[in-house]
């Protein structure tokens, strides 16, 4: 289903031009450090495909189709960034998946067409939910993006009877251990002041909501209680969001990346959200703020709800990824702008108060490796990651010879 839909919209955005943005954007940036022509917009919203776009387009508040900038290296699909007339909010497309992701974002990050040093860069997309934390149509704004299919892997057919799961950390032989292999883009911790912020921006919207999820949704009501989140009518949410590439469903694979997620942040993470790229365009702003080409502390991720990562008591997991009609996706598309306007609003209309100077973060930004400077809360401590990241060459032969790379 969203093959079809970004196909059709790639139609749509084919055919669009420079339209002598370069020129203009000379004007807008008067505020940029050099006498340089490069476009700084104030907000990028960062979308995944083509419904996520379209969103936000044809609103009454903005219209980022006022510029159409063909950037090298973005995808086949999704050729342009779009920039409102003024320059002020921009939108890029990544394409589904990780490794569209890490392109289009890098493509964007390191091309000398932008000043990103003060943008904030706004993921909003939808996600996957977990009913113990959320519901569909819900607003989540993560601090930890966790990429939690970044391990070893053994089909459960071939599985010892006494694992819970057939995902292992790698470099380590059990479920729920800390791994020993690290390749940096585990985790990604974003500024928690600037994320409770645009939560609190976000919590002035009316979101939307339909009859199908709100019937489905009820379902999720349990004599234990454990899914009462899941019952309950949108809302704005804090909680983190699972990057994979791998589209999964189903409560073992649900409870198994909420374990995860637990490991990867030393307990701190809340996994509720399943998504399939925000580590990648976090590992692409980290290696760009690394050059200060971008600024960390300016990310914020919001993934509206828009199916349930796992089926209600008494139905099956096929069921309930394949089959169902859960009624979150059309809320899901709607709250993106619905939520999300109220974010960029709040961003432009406090520009000078407060996000021009930045908001300072009191934990923690960066990655694993603390590769932006200070001490990960998450992780074994920089000199170990690296280590197990394969940066000195320290590792044992044993662990040499189980690296796959
Ligand atoms: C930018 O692209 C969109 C989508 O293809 C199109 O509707 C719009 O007219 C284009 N804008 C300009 C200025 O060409
Ligand atoms: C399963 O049992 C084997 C043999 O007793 C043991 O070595 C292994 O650690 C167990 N695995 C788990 C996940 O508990
Ligand atoms: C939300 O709905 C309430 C009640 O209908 C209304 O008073 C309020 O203005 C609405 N807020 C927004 C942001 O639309
Ligand atoms: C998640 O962790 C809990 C507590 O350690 C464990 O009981 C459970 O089996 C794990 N679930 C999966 C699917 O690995
Ligand atoms: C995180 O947990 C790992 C594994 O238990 C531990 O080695 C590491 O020291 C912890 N890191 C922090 C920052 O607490
Ligand atoms: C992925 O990014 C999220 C932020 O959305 C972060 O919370 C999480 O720790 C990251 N995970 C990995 C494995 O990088």
């Amino acid at each position: 289903m969203h093959l079809l839909q970004t196909l059709a919209a790639s139609l749509l955005l084919t055919g669009s031009s420079l339209a002598g943005a370069i020129g203009s954007a000379h004007k807008a940036t008067k505020a940029s450090k050099t006498a340089s022509t490069a476009i700084a917009p104030k907000v990028f919203i960062v979308s995944m495909f083509a419904p996520e776009a379209e969103a936000w387009w044809g609103i009454p508040e903005f219209n980022l189709l006022a510029h159409n900038i063909t950037i090298p290296g973005l995808s086949p699909l999704f050729p342009d960034v779009h920039c409102t007339k003024d320059y002020e909010v921009c939108q890029l497309v990544t394409g589904e998946g990780e490794i569209n992701a890490a392109a289009t974002v890098s493509a964007v990050a390191f091309s000398p067409q932008f000043d990103l040093t003060q943008t904030y860069f706004f993921v909003a997309g939808i996600a996957g939910i977990n009913p113990e934390q959320g519901t569909t149509g819900s607003a989540t704004f993560a601090r930890y993006a966790v990429q939690v299919a970044l391990q070893y892997e053994i089909d459960i057919r071939e599985l010892p009877s006494n694992y819970s799961t057939g995902y292992i950390p790698q470099g380590s032989e059990l479920p729920g251990q800390y791994p020993t292999s690290i390749y940096g883009t585990e985790v990604f911790e974003v500024n928690a002041d600037l994320r409770t912020i645009a939560a609190n921006f976000a919590r002035k919207a009316n979101l939307s909501d339909n009859t199908v999820a709100q019937a489905y949704r009820a379902h999720y009501k349990t004599a234990s209680g454990k899914y009462h989140a899941g019952t309950l009518p949108p809302s704005v949410v804090e909680c983190d969001v699972a990057t994979s590439d791998v589209y999964y469903s189903g409560n073992i694979l649900g409870d198994a990346f909420a374990n995860t997620t637990k490991v990867l942040t030393n307990g701190t993470g809340v996994y509720c959200a399943t998504a399939q790229e925000d580590n990648a365009t976090f590992e692409v702003l980290l290696r760009s703020a690394m050059h200060k080409l971008t600024d960390f502390s300016r990310i914020i991720v919001m993934r509206t709800a828009s199916d349930f990562d796992r089926p209600y008591p008494g139905t099956s997991a096929a069921w309930n990824l394949l089959t169902a009609e859960q009624g979150g996706y059309t809320p899901a598309i709607e709250n993106l702008y619905i939520a999300g306007i109220k974010v960029v609003e709040g961003i432009l209309n406090g520009w000078d108060a407060t996000f021009a100077a930045g908001v300072k973060a009191n934990n923690y930004v960066g990655d694993i490796f603390g590769s932006l400077g200070g001490t990960p809360d998450f992780g074994p401590g920089r000199e170990q990651a690296l280590i197990d990241g394969g940066f000195y060459e320290k590792r044992s032969v044993q662990n040499r010879f189980k690296r796959r790379v």
